[in-house]
């Protein structure tokens, strides 16, 4: 494997970024303790047989032997006087030398070998004396030792590596004064958000804002990892936060342990965790959350063992146990989750030197396009033990969302080297386009579901983020589309907007339909809730930034009122159950994607476009901002796209 030196980032030629197996000797397969014993007893069997066999010889084939073995060998010497030959301070021994030094010169290496190996014998002896009990506990003591020693290489300083070109990460402010109020209303409600988490939640993962104590699902697993805090970082950070910041850095680098015995979501694990930390680290250049990004990385690198190396959904942090979720169809793993890994492990490559979560991604690709498509689509479900995919069911929303946007965003993120991405995201819009894409009877844009041949005429909350999406991949499309993309963007926007005008609340239901005369409204009790979900807001950023129309500015004014009014209480925000009640009533939950997401999205919306430059800055799916690698002359093995 080549390993040119990266193009220079900032002006400065950037030293070799080594990607072989070489450059990790620590990452080599090393010799078990308990080989290494067997290995031990060998070795000195075979010493012993060698030195008994040298004192039964003839003294003359002792000689020849030992002579041999000397020969050439080259000694430190420097007095001349006695016919040797000083060649630069070193002696060629065996051309007219002192045949007394030589025969004392044997003498002393004979006993120094009899000692050694009859100290070796005798160490041998003792261990054989031992039951094998105890010669486990000591090897077990021993791996337990080694342990320890990779621990304390873990929080040693990583490789340094040069910082991409961070521009913008703490400007923004605009001029108007009402749009600046419009900014500061938002930095209030994420100060509010924070403190009765800092007050209730402190360490939880998230907050119950009602009950005002600490709240957990199952993709965090059972143990208290911060969540929130994690996935507020950057928004702290880009909002001037910066005591609530450090309050945050201190937790962390104090109290989040990876090493419990926990069962978390891969992706949730990798987009609100790694990409937090990553970001967190970007933007202020701490240290710790890069250690604690990569730390935990290794954490989730078992899931991969499956016989496809598609990741399990779920792994158990202590024993890399994984498994996939119960519900999945036949025992599939999920496309928006094993999908939605690149930008972070490539980031995680790029910090570490280390190609193992690049492979990991990377593999994960290629299997995906050697497979059939049904009509072009992905599905959502694909058995990672069999590598066949599941139920023929298809989505921008749930279960696909994120796979379709982060084929786009390793485009960008690799400063548009990575084609082989663009090509994929290009070929599925197409296809998605085609068979998903409609207009309703009222002239509204909709994306609707796939499954089994059916088109649902449903869409997600979720889904929602496609208009951002659509106006982010427009230039750059294939055909040179860009102005058709740019006003797919705007309709999803438009119909988005349309599903919260249409509440009592402003607020959008989770899931709307376009059928038999209804339209951007919700129909089933359990679709109308509102979990303080960002992919709206989202949208009206993404069609800000390309368009600056006022509209999507006035849009999420709309929405930050209703959620001000609506969700907030005196112990931070909560979700509500109907949207279409005008006395609704909360789920109780403080979600960390609030704070990550919704208020970011809000808060960059009424900023100057200087804060976070999309030429700069790739966000991830959770909305923490990832840098532009202009990986150019960069080979990260096994993709072509990258030479
Ligand atoms: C976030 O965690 C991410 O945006 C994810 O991709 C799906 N949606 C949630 C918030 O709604």
């Amino acid at each position: 494997m080549t390993t040119p030196a990266l193009l220079p980032l900032s002006g400065r030629r950037l030293p070799p970024l080594n990607l072989g197996a070489s450059a990790f000797p620590h990452h080599r397969a090393t010799l078990r303790l308990s080989e290494k014993f067997i290995l031990l007893l060998i070795l000195s069997a075979f010493i012993t047989l060698c030195f008994g066999a040298f004192f039964f010889l003839p003294d003359s084939s002792k000689h020849k032997r030992f002579d041999l073995g000397l020969e050439d060998v080259l000694i430190p010497h420097v007095d001349t006087s006695k016919g040797g030959k000083n060649l630069g301070g070193f002696l060629i021994h065996g051309q007219g030398h002192d045949e007394h030094r030589h025969r004392e010169e044997e003498e002393r290496l004979r006993n120094k070998i009899r000692a050694d190996h009859e100290k070796a014998l005798e160490e041998a002896k003792e261990k054989l004396k031992k039951s094998r009990d105890e010669i486990q506990a000591e090897i077990q003591t021993e791996k337990n030792k080694v342990v320890q020693e990779l621990k304390k290489k873990d929080s040693k300083p990583l490789p340094p590596v040069p910082l991409p070109n961070l521009i913008g990460i703490n400007s923004g402010e605009p001029a108007d004064p009402d749009i600046r109020e419009k900014r500061n209303k938002i930095k209030e409600m994420m100060k509010h958000a924070w403190d009765n988490y800092r007050q209730y939640g402190w360490g939880h993962n998230e907050l119950k804002p009602i009950a005002r104590k600490g709240h957990s699902t199952n993709i965090f697993g059972n143990s208290q990892m911060g969540a929130t805090i994690v996935d507020a970082l950057d928004t702290l950070y880009i909002m001037g936060l910066h005591d609530e910041f450090r309050e945050g850095q201190e937790w962390i680098d104090k109290n989040l342990d990876f090493s419990v015995n926990s069962e978390v979501s891969v992706f949730e694990v990798n987009i609100r965790f790694i990409g937090g930390l990553l970001a967190a680290y970007y933007l202020s250049g701490q240290e710790v959350f890069k250690i604690k990004a990569v730390q935990l990385a290794g954490k989730l690198l078992p899931a991969f063992n499956t016989p496809t190396g598609i990741p399990w959904a779920m792994v158990n942090l202590k024993s890399g146990v994984g498994r996939n979720w119960g519900w999945a169809s036949a025992g599939s793993s999920i496309l928006a989750e094993f999908g939605t890994l690149h930008m972070e492990f490539v980031h995680l490559s790029y910090l570490t030197g280390d190609p193992v979560y690049y492979n990991k991604v990377m593999h994960i690709r290629k299997l995906l396009q050697k497979m059939d498509r049904p009509n072009g689509l992905y599905p959502n479900y694909l058995n990672p033990r069999t590598g066949r995919w599941g139920q023929h069911h298809t989505s921008v929303g749930g279960l696909g969302d994120s796979f379709y946007e982060y084929l786009l965003k390793a485009w960008l993120m690799s400063d548009k080297m990575d084609t082989e991405a663009r090509k994929m995201y290009d070929d599925a819009i197409e296809a998605i386009e085609k068979h998903l894409i409609r207009k309703s009877n009222g002239g509204l844009t909709f994306i609707g579901e796939w499954k089994n041949g059916h088109l649902e005429r449903k869409m997600g909350h979720l889904t929602c983020f496609a208009g951002g999406m659509f106006a982010l991949g427009a230039d750059g499309s294939r055909d040179d589309k860009a102005g058709h993309y740019l006003q797919l963007g705007a309709e999803i926007a438009h119909t988005c907007h349309e599903s919260y005008d249409r509440t009592t609340l402003k607020l959008g239901p989770e899931a709307f339909k376009f059928d038999g005369g209804i339209e951007a409204v919700a129909v089933r009790q359990n679709e109308k809730y509102y979990i303080l979900r960002p992919e709206v807001i989202e949208t009206y950023w993404y069609m800000w930034r390309f368009t600056h129309d006022p509209k999507y500015r006035q849009w999420g004014w709309e929405a930050t009122q209703a959620i001000d009014k609506y969700c907030r209480v005196s112990g931070g925000f909560s979700g509500v159950k109907d949207v279409y009640s005008s006395s609704p009533t909360y789920d109780d939950v403080q979600q960390s994607f609030f704070l990550a997401e919704t208020l970011k999205y809000l808060y960059l919306l009424f900023s100057n476009d200087d804060l976070l430059p999309l030429d700069n800055w790739v966000f991830n799916t959770e909305a923490h901002p990832l840098p532009v690698l202009h990986l150019a002359n960069t080979t990260l093995s096994g993709n072509p796209a990258y030479r």
